[in-house]
């Protein structure tokens, strides 16, 4: 097998491509794959800070590495969801890759800064553990970037990620979620931009990037996600894309290119009725928000950390900060896959 490019002896193969190619123009075609989706949606402006939401997994990573590649200043954020030893290892990689590199990597530890954890919330709630960690993580990641003047927040969602939702969202035909399913969701009152900039690449993509750029990750799954919808999903889209290459890609971007717009005006409508959650200011359409209830309920019957908890609430208050946070609502059943 040769180079598509270069006619050098190819290391990686893209069928989705029908190519192979050399790690120098395999590199290169990572980096272009990221340039375009930034560039197709208006992801980042020149100038614009960046806030990588980091999991220690192949895509954070490679999503972090791609964006200083391109250019863009980009920092880190890590966030501890308490879950045994995957919790520890993730950490570790995520602290490496920022330390080798010299780059700042924020951190927040559910259980330190908010009293609970992402297997004690699924216990607390009776909600799948990814419920409960998916909230937190958009409502942590929103409120990290707000209070320390990031422009937009990335995710590692990549291809098989974003299409395994729009499947679920199909199959049940959850048009709000399809009106915001969408590489670049735009700031709003309390919400900072967010951004997917992996979504041209699969995950095996992500993951030659990785090896071929020597970024070691955690390769070790979330014991949490077994079982979960998203996964199914996956494995059927797997299948489809063995007999006929390119069939991933061409029902997500076709969806972005010709079908999204059709359901935008249903998420707007939703946006539409927000207000501020009393307890932390978030935009939410309950009486208090979903973040907050969670934390509520994880707390149960821990002093400590409903103290805590208090404590922050009206540090937050005094500080005037909490007014701008915010919690986005998220397909039902996806892992959050900051990856
Ligand atoms: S970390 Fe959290 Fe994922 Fe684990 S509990 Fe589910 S959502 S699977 S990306
Ligand atoms: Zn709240």
């Amino acid at each position: 097998m040769k180079c598509r490019r270069c006619r050098a002896p190819a290391v990686v193969d893209v069928r989705r491509h029908n190519a192979a190619f050399c790690r120098e123009c395999f590199l290169r075609h990572v980096r272009e794959q990221v340039r375009r989706a930034i560039d197709d949606h208006d992801m980042l402006q020149p100038g614009d800070r960046v806030l990588v939401a980091i999991s220690g997994g192949k895509d954070s990573l490679a999503a972090w590495d791609v964006l200083r590649e391109l250019g863009y200043d980009a920092d880190g954020l890590y966030l501890g969801l308490g879950i045994g030893s995957y919790s520890d290892e993730s950490s570790r990689y995520a602290h490496e890759y920022a330390s080798r590199h010299g780059l700042t990597l924020h951190s927040v530890d559910l259980a330190r800064d908010y009293g609970y954890d992402v297997p004690g919330a699924a216990v607390a709630t009776r909600r799948a553990p990814c419920g409960a960690c998916g909230l937190s993580k958009r409502h942590l990641f929103n409120e990290v970037a707000l209070e320390r003047g990031y422009d937009a927040v990335a995710t590692g969602h990549n291809l098989d990620d974003e299409a395994a939702v729009l499947l679920g969202n199909v199959l049940r035909w959850e048009t709000a979620y399809l009106g915001r399913q969408h590489p670049v969701l735009p700031a709003a009152e309390g919400f900072v931009r967010k951004i997917k900039p992996l979504v041209r690449l699969g995950e095996r993509e992500t993951a030659a990037y990785c090896v071929l750029s020597r970024i070691d990750y955690i390769v070790e799954e979330c014991p949490m996600a077994a079982g979960n919808r998203h996964l199914g999903y996956k494995e059927l889209l797997n299948e489809l894309e063995d007999r006929s290459p390119g069939s991933k890609a061409a029902f997500l971007l076709g969806y972005f290119e010709r079908a999204h717009s059709r359901f935008a005006g249903d998420a707007a409508s939703e946006r539409a009725h927000l207000r501020p959650c009393p307890e932390c200011g978030a935009p939410t359409t309950g009486d208090i928000c979903a973040f907050c209830s969670l934390r509520a309920r994880a707390t149960v019957g821990d002093e400590a950390a409903v103290e805590l908890v208090a404590r922050r609430t009206a540090r937050g208050r005094s500080s005037g900060r909490s007014a701008r946070r915010a919690t986005a609502p998220a397909p039902p059943g996806a892992p959050t896959g900051a990856g």
